[in-house]
């Protein structure tokens, strides 16, 4: 989240598109009713009715996998009308900037395509540069090849006729939310948009969401209270697990994972620390190495020396051009590349795209070591329907792991607040943490390795691997120490601005990110969390102050949140160049001449305004502006509606490119793909209900939530079920070019047959909290995942759950 949970409070229309947040986020859904009792407007755009949609001001219907065209439209409106908010969009975004005479865009495909590769060499999408190196600029957004006259003729293809032909929403719905929400492009009116699984789950999902960036940087949006994107997470600790660089491409903090071209440090750091001429520009990415250098040193401490590169050669390296996501995974394991597998808390038999390919894929491991609370389809995949256990070599493994209350530590929310918890119980049996174990795991690995060598054995050998305390147990004290950074020798920091010096004592904790270092003086686990402890080693995460001196709900003594426990990030966007509020009734930050007020600024430099000494205030965007124009995605510098993989139409509407050109096609045995078709004619969606969390592993054991919720089930609009002659309750088999799933229909109002490209299009939805281990009489039904493709976003791989094609049928 850019902002956090008790900022919804603050917004003066809430766009709910992409999830259930009723339901699934019921904390987050608490601030935004009481947004509406303040008077907000809160719209639920989603395919389905369902009890967020029940609480909203109104609930707007749209085909799964549309969102792109739905806000497309809603640029193209803002645009048109002049709804922009023509201060920040003028001096805080690239809208100004001039796109180099190489970039173009063509029917569906964005220059530098190569359709061998399904890639673009993204070369030509970059802003022009004067003699001096600065952006070129036209402030008067008239220049052609502005950023903003490129923009508006982007979107000037999806028309209100368009768009609603490609989402089935009606042109009044489509209106009526263009609006509502446009309205809020003026300095006193504050929107928020709130997503989660609706726009991740997609080959596009990246750029749903990059979508809906740009109208909130035209609106004036990012950077304000009851402002902002924001991602509504999952699992519990979701956000702390990818703080701490769950994803493969990710480092602690969200570095850069090293791939096998870099070869040295040198190479690394300059590719990845960003340079800007523009004095203007805070450019805070140059301080990169600073960031890396300490995370290696958290790694191998005394052994990472400036002689060695800190040790980056020891870093394990991705292969160039290859990925490593979960999907990714699999099919090196259905390849038979793949050996051994740890599947730490998760049930991927029934969690991950093609289930029936997932399974088959596990027979190829020699090992497989389960951590969890309790058993699951994954663990006993060697006996699941199908498999016969005699053909199957897998050793099967499963340490019992402690629950998330049975141990201390950190938990971090979806508004980057990293909470201290304690410990409310021992854990029954043998349990311990997954944390321990794996540092049990890897010091047992490490001793094999000081014995009998190995690849890249200094790597281990040379690990600072001291994480258990005195009586054998993980010391969470020290790992959190570790990740907040602590000075390596004495060091003396010196702010030339302020005119000070500052002592700091060898293993000292560093008290900000700020203080860290590229010459080995500091070791840091993970930058972003620096600050987490002050110097003097009091835990900021355990802070439960209840002051909210703005009003806002900004509650700063209240744990710590990432970055120095600011709470809106981009906040110096609230503010017009002079640093005064744009909206005095939310004064969330303000420049008093001589420092700024409020939220921890992003920066203490003053307002842009202030030629010599301010900055712009993006200061984390290489040129210190937000990008309208955005060339960091690998799939178009502005996002493009394309139909999911599996979709109702033979053509885009938009384009000749009917998919995503820059997703990757996986092309195994097992992993079909259905186009249009009479075999398969209904959209499908998957979700989860109230009753049961994701895969069902940790909720079918309970009898009372199976008693609610007890078996697979389609929703099917009362449409369709008249036209296939199926009962409220009746049997059905569901099914998609890659499996079968077996459930019982549920006849319901929630779904509304779509009227796309003047056809009628039905969609039906499925939860995915089943699996064949428990009920164990089988009544649950198995994997809605038996259906879904490997397919996902192309820049993230997060997998299409949310659209493919499927045909329902009487049992
Ligand atoms: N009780 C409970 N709470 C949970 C969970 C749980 O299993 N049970 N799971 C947790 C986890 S891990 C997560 S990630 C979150 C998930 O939270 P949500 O994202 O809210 O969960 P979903 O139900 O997957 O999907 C949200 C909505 O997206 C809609 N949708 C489907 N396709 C599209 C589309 O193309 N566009 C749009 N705009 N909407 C679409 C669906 O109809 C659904 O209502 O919830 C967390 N909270
Ligand atoms: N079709 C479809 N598939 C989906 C989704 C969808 O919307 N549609 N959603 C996707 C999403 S967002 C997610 S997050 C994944 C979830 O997929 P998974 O992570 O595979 O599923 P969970 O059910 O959350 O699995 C949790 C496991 O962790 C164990 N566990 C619970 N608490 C603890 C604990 O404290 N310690 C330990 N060690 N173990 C514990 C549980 O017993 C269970 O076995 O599913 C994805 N799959
Ligand atoms: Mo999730």
């Amino acid at each position: 989240m850019t902002n956090h949970y008790c900022d919804l409070k603050n917004a003066d229309v809430i766009l709910i598109m992409g999830s259930n947040a009723a339901e699934h986020h019921p904390i987050a859904f608490k601030w935004i009713l009481r947004a509406k009792e303040k008077g907000a407007t809160i719209i639920h755009v989603d395919p389905r009715y369902t009890r967020t949609s029940a609480r909203c001001d109104f609930h707007v219907p749209l085909r799964s996998g549309t969102d792109i065209a739905f806000l497309g439209g809603m640029i193209n409106y803002i645009l048109e009308k002049d709804k922009y908010f023509k201060d920040y969009v003028l001096n805080y975004t690239n809208a100004s900037f001039i796109i180099g005479e190489d970039y173009s865009f063509n029917d569906g495909l964005f220059s530098g395509y190569d359709a061998q590769k399904r890639k673009y060499d993204k070369a030509t999408w970059v802003l022009e540069k004067d003699g001096s190196g600065l952006p070129k600029r036209d402030m008067t957004l008239s220049n052609p090849r502005s950023v903003f006259q490129m923009l508006k003729n982007h979107y000037s293809r999806y028309t209100l006729d368009k768009v609603s032909s490609i989402t089935g929403v009606s042109k009044e719905n489509l209106l009526k939310v263009y609006e509502i929400y446009s309205a809020t492009g003026v300095p006193d009116k504050a929107g928020t948009e709130c997503y989660a699984l609706g726009w991740t789950h997609h080959t596009v999902g990246s750029q749903n969401i990059r979508t809906m960036a740009i109208i909130q940087l035209l609106l004036g949006n990012m950077g304000i209270a009851g402002g902002g994107i924001n991602a509504l997470r999952g699992e519990p600790n979701v956000q702390g697990s990818t703080d701490h660089c769950i994803l493969y491409g990710n480092l602690p903090g969200y570095l850069k994972m090293p791939s096998a071209s870099l070869e040295s440090l040198d190479h690394y750091l300059e590719k990845y620390t960003p340079v800007s001429k523009d004095p203007q520009s805070a450019n805070y990415y140059s301080n990169y190495p600073k960031f890396f250098v300490s995370f290696l040193k958290s790694l191998w401490d005394d052994k990472a020396t400036k002689e060695n590169g800190f040790g980056y050669n020891w870093m394990p390296k991705m292969d160039d051009g290859k990925h490593y996501s979960t999907m990714h995974m699999v099919d090196a394991m259905y390849e038979g590349k793949v050996k051994g597998y740890f599947c730490v808390a998760a049930d991927t038999a029934v969690s991950t795209p093609n289930s029936n390919k997932v399974r088959k894929a596990m027979e190829n491991l020699d090992w497989l070591v389960g951590e969890n609370i309790f058993n699951n389809e994954t663990y006993e995949f060697w006996r699941g329907p199908g498999v016969d256990p005699k053909k199957i070599k897998t050793e099967c493994f499963l340490l019992p792991a402690s629950a998330t209350m049975e141990k201390e530590g950190s938990q971090s929310n979806s508004g980057r607040w990293v909470q201290w918890k304690y410990k409310a119980a021992d854990a029954p049996g043998d349990g311990i943490p997954v944390g321990e174990i794996e540092i049990k795991i890897m010091a047992a690995v490490k001793k094999l390795y000081e014995k009998e060598g190995g690849p890249n054995a200094e790597a281990i050998t040379n690990l600072k691997w001291d994480y258990l305390d005195s009586k054998g147990h993980m010391d969470v004290l020290k790992v959190s120490h570790q990740i907040n950074g602590r000075f390596t020798e004495d060091t003396v920091i010196e702010d030339k601005a302020k005119g000070t010096k500052t002592e700091f004592k060898k293993g000292q904790l560093v008290p900000t990110f700020g203080n860290l270092q590229a010459d080995g003086k500091t070791a840091c686990g993970n930058w972003i969390m620096s600050g987490s402890y002050t110097a003097d080693g009091i835990n900021k995460m355990q802070s439960r102050g209840k002051e909210d001196p703005t009003g806002l709900g900004l509650f700063p003594n209240w744990s710590f949140a990432w970055p120095v426990n600011r709470r809106i990030i981009y906040n110096r966007a609230s503010c017009d160049v002079n640093g005064k509020p744009y909206n005095p009734k939310r004064k969330l930050l303000e420049w008093k001449g001589d420092k700024w007020v409020g939220d921890v600024p992003d920066g203490p430099w003053p307002p842009m305004a202030d030629k010599e000494k301010g900055k712009y205030p993006f200061i984390m965007k290489q040129d210190g502006v937000a990008s309208l124009f955005g060339p960091g995605m690998v799939d178009g510098p502005f996002p493009e509606h394309y139909e999911p993989l599996e979709s109702p139409l033979t053509k885009n509407p938009m384009s000749s490119q009917l998919i995503n050109p820059a997703i990757e096609i996986f092309k195994g045995e097992m992993d079909k793909v259905a186009s249009a078709s009479e075999k398969f004619p209904y959209v499908c969606t998957t979700y989860s209900c109230t009753e049961h969390w994701c895969t069902g592993a940790l909720t079918r054991w309970q009898a009372w939530l199976l008693e609610m919720q007890p078996e697979l089930y389609v929703e099917i609009s009362e449409q369709l079920a008249k036209e296939k002659g199926i009962q409220n309750g009746a049997r059905v088999k569901v099914s998609s070019v890659r499996g079968e799933a077996p459930c019982v229909a549920m006849v319901t109002k929630r779904f509304k047959p779509f009227t796309v490209e003047g056809k009628t299009v039905h969609q039906v939805g499925m939860p995915f909290n089943y699996g064949w281990l428990f009920p164990e009489d089988g009544s649950g039904g198995d994997s809605t995942n038996m259906l879904t493709p490997t397919a996902g976003c192309a820049n993230t791989f997060c997998p299409e759950y949310k659209a493919f094609m499927v045909n329902v049928e009487k049992a």
